[in-house]
């Protein structure tokens, strides 16, 4: 079953992973290259052994298919997942006069006096970008994060390429293609990157009419952003698969560094004690015509009962 395997993934890589430090010194437990596969006909491949919040998973993917990376159409439609990277930015550039935030996430977690103090300086910086256009084009802007490099890889010799229209186009017309590949991975951009892509690579593949999608990811948080990211590439594959005249059918996701965060063990033995529910089903709305028209209405999830959330601090 689809959410066994990210269990056992899970169990193996506690069991397995090397102690390995890593960039943002919370420490990780980690495995380098795996593979899970999660055949869309089981149902749709949100698990169930805690509730995983499909919205943002939504309006994310609508956010890169809209080309877009700055976090303000985020807010605007309440996802906070991309905060603390335009808020780092904002902290450390001279701009900022407020009290001192630095390695405001590992603080936020050890010292509740300081978590109260960047509550605030959070919400205020939140309410600003949603409230003054200019302060959000400079400080809510990530850079060529996903949505520029799917939508808009820029040319050495001038313009762009669109990655996501162009690969439709190759679906459709050139379906036994071996180059149904889009990039978003640009060693130029890292070094401006506020998160240099995760989601490195992916491919499509067709066979009689089923379309599946291999990612290559770099670097997975297993217990925070994994599932996260599961959701979100089977999600897009049953996007493009409705306007591509196909049927989902595998969501292949490869890792390279997959990696349990020090202080996420207490909640994956949560996680591991819990009973799976049957996985719920994804309704597309069949009147939209483009992959970048759907609406957050025209994306529903049914039959979703899972256990309840687990929260866990994200490091930065
Ligand atoms: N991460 C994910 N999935 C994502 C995303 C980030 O797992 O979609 F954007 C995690 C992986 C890693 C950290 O723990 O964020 C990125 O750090 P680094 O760039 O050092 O790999």
């Amino acid at each position: 079953q689809n959410e066994q395997q990210y269990l056992d993934f899970v169990r193996d890589v506690m069991e397995h992973g090397a102690d390995k430090s890593d960039r943002t010194g919370t420490g990780t437990r980690s495995v380098f290259g795996r593979q899970l596969r999660f055949d869309m006909a089981e149902g749709f491949p949100l698990l169930t052994t805690k509730r995983v919040p499909f919205g943002l998973i939504k309006s994310e993917l609508l956010w890169f298919l809209r080309g877009d990376t700055n976090i303000r159409f985020l807010l605007e439609h309440k996802n906070h997942i991309w905060d603390e990277w335009a808020f780092k930015r904002w902290i450390e550039s001279d701009q900022y006069r407020g009290p001192d935030m630095t390695d405001f996430g590992h603080r936020s977690v050890d010292d509740a006096d300081f978590k109260e103090l960047y509550d605030q300086e959070h919400a205020a910086f939140v309410e600003r970008i949603l409230t003054d256009p200019a302060f959000a084009e400079e400080f809510g802007e990530l850079g060529d994060v996903y949505g520029a490099q799917w939508r808009h890889w820029r040319k050495v010799q001038g313009g762009f390429i669109d990655q996501i229209e162009d690969v439709v186009e190759q679906i459709k017309n050139n379906p036994d293609s071996r180059r149904l590949i889009v990039s978003a991975w640009n060693p130029e951009a890292v070094p401006t990157q506020a998160l240099p892509a995760c989601h490195t690579l992916f491919q499509f593949y067709v066979v009689g009419n089923k379309l599946s999608l291999q990612l290559y990811q770099r670097s997975g948080d297993i217990f925070l952003g994994v599932p996260f990211n599961i959701a979100s590439y089977a999600l897009l594959l049953h996007m493009v698969a409705a306007q591509t005249g196909l049927e989902a059918g595998e969501f292949i996701h490869t890792f390279g560094d997959a990696h349990i965060y020090n202080n996420h063990f207490a909640q994956i033995e949560e996680q591991l004690s819990r009973q799976m529910a049957p996985l719920p089903q994804l309704v597309l709305n069949p009147a939209v015509e483009s992959l970048f028209d759907y609406k957050m209405a025209d994306i529903e999830i049914l039959d979703y009962n899972p256990a309840k959330s687990i929260k866990a601090p994200v490091s930065v």
